[in-house]
């Protein structure tokens, strides 16, 4: 494959500091020569965007809502100028507000988009009600148009549940305290628990699923899918999740497809990773899942 990584180190708290410094720290660990062990890997640099202000918005009850809308619109062009070259967008976060750009991208260049969504949560708080105001917990929702924020088109929906598939939440304890509605019932589903001892065979039916209402699909890794003893470098870490060889296995087995048309990395925050060892787990299992493919 010939891959381009594009960094987007967006906070949706608002902040320059945390996930935001993510793309730097994981490129400073050898991302782009890891990567390009296996494949033919460029850098093509990070997305701009406004200056963050770490304040709700009147209308879209959002953080930073400025910052995040012109984040979106450059995530969006620059995926699809990747994407236009041939290459395989690598879009490495910040975090999970990332996504409705690529998700965009994808529709605009190959007509089609459909997800499968790797994450520990759902991500589909309305922005209302979420309790930190982070668009990171609610852009599947957004995208989907099961909520809404009024803030443009960037958060306009773009994905059809047939078409989404969700590998990983472990939140709806914490959705149903809040009485925040859970998508599960409502797309493929399947918790972390779920997926234990039968990781491949579920990416491989939930991509089966996918490709029947969309011939392209993004993948999504929030690498707070993984358990904290995987992986402590996340800002919301929760009991359970999966170990580094399931998210490596489930990793190669989407990207093999042909129908996968990019990957978004997000949620590591070098801030909590002060020797870098976490960075080099992150690095390890980039190399590892592009070696299979
Ligand atoms: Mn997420």
């Amino acid at each position: 494959m010939r891959i381009d990584v594009l960094g987007a180190g967006f906070n949706s708290a608002g902040v320059r500091t945390g996930v935001a410094r993510g793309p730097h720290a994981l490129r400073r660990a050898g991302l782009v020569a890891r990567a390009g062990l296996s494949h033919e890997v460029r850098d093509v640099g990070d997305v701009a965007f406004s200056e963050p202000v770490p304040r709700r918005g009147e209308a879209s009850r959002l953080l930073a809502e400025q910052a995040l809308t012109s984040m979106l619109a450059e995530v969006r062009r620059k995926v699809e100028a990747i994407m236009a070259g041939g290459a395989f967008p690598l879009l490495v976060g910040g975090d999970c507000a990332v996504l409705p750009g690529a998700l965009a991208a994808c529709r605009s260049v190959h007509g089609s988009v459909g997800l499968l969504f790797v994450d520990g949560h759902e991500d589909a708080w309305p922005p209302a009600d979420s309790t930190t105001g982070e668009a990171a917990d609610c852009e599947l929702g957004l995208a989907l148009g099961v909520t809404s924020a009024d803030v443009g088109p960037e958060l306009a929906p773009v994905l059809r549940p047939e078409a989404t598939a969700l590998l990983g939440p472990r939140d709806g304890e914490e959705l149903r305290e809040h009485g925040v509605g859970s998508l599960r019932g409502s797309l493929w589903f399947a918790t972390d628990r779920e997926l234990s001892g039968r990781v491949a065979a579920s990416a491989e039916d939930a991509i089966a699923t996918i490709e029947r209402s969309a011939s392209r699909w993004w993948l999504h890794v929030d690498l707070d899918v993984l358990a904290t003893d995987q992986l402590a470098a996340v800002d919301y870490p929760q009991p359970g999740g999966l170990r580094w060889e399931e998210l490596t296995e489930l990793t190669a087995v989407a990207l093999r497809r042909p129908g996968c048309a990019g990957w978004s990395l997000t949620i590591y925050n070098p801030d909590l990773d002060e020797d870098g060892h976490e960075a080099e787990r992150i690095v390890g299992y980039v190399e590892q899942a592009l070696a299979l493919v």
